[in-house]
C-alpha cells in the first residue's frame, strides 16, 4: 500500500517541472502505484482554456487545479501537479487544503539564466522582445518557496539523480 499525496512541482518555465513529473511517475508506475500528472497540456488546454495569465487568472489556475488535485488525492492516486504557481499565496492557499502529510512542494529550482537558455518553445526569446506580456521571470514575478518540503537543483544535478531525490523523500517519509 500508500499513502497518496499531491507532488506539487513548482518552478520556472523551462526549469524542468514536467519531464520531473513524468520521470517520477514512470518510476511509481514500475512499482505498481496509481499516479496521475496534471500539467498545461491536460489543464490549460482543457478545463482552463478560458484563463490567461493576469495574476486573477493565475490564481484562478492553480485554485481549480488544487481542487482537482484533492480529488485524484482523495481516490487515492499519487498526483503530480506541474505549473509555475509563482504566487506564494496561491500555492498556500491549495496546501491549505489538505492534511499535513498530503501536499508535497516541490521547489524545482533553476536559475533564470539556465532557463533562459534552454527556451525549448521560444517563449523566452518572444518575452524579451515584448511579442508575449507578463512572462514569468521577464516581466511577472516568481516568488520563490520558503517552505518546500523538496528542492531539486535542476541546472546542477541529471534529470535520473532529481528523479532519485524525490523518490527517496517519498521512501524516507514512508509514501511509498
Ligand atoms: C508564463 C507562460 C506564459 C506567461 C504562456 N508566463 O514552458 P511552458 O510554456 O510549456 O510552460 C509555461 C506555461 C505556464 O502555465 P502554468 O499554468 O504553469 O502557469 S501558472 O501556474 O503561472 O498559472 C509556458 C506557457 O504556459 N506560458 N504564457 N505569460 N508561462
Amino acid at each position: 500500500g500508500h499513502r497518496s499525496a499531491v507532488l506539487w512541482l513548482t518552478g520556472l518555465s523551462g526549469s524542468g517541472k514536467s519531464t520531473l513529473a513524468v520521470e517520477v511517475e514512470k518510476k511509481l508506475y514500475e512499482k505498481g502505484l496509481r499516479t496521475y500528472v496534471l500539467d498545461g497540456d491536460n489543464i490549460r488546454h482543457g478545463l482552463n482554456n478560458n484563463l490567461g495569465f493576469s495574476p486573477e487568472d493565475r490564481k484562478e489556475n492553480i485554485r481549480r487545479i488544487g481542487e482537482v488535485s484533492k480529488l485524484f488525492v482523495d481516490a487515492g492516486i499519487i498526483t503530480l501537479a506541474s505549473f509555475i504557481s509563482p504566487y506564494r499565496d496561491d500555492r498556500q492557499m491549495v496546501r491549505e487544503w489538505f492534511n499535513d502529510k498530503e501536499f508535497i512542494e516541490v521547489y524545482v529550482k533553476c536559475d533564470l539564466i539556465i532557463c533562459e537558455q534552454r527556451d525549448p518553445k521560444g517563449l523566452y526569446q518572444r518575452a524579451r522582445k515584448g511579442e508575449i506580456k507578463e512572462f514569468t521571470g521577464i516581466d511577472a514575478p516568481y516568488e520563490v518557496p520558503e517552505k518546500a518540503e523538496i528542492i531539486i537543483e535542476t541546472g546542477k544535478l541529471t534529470i535520473e539523480e532529481s528523479v532519485q531525490e524525490i523518490l527517496q523523500y517519498l521512501k524516507t517519509h514512508k509514501y511509498i
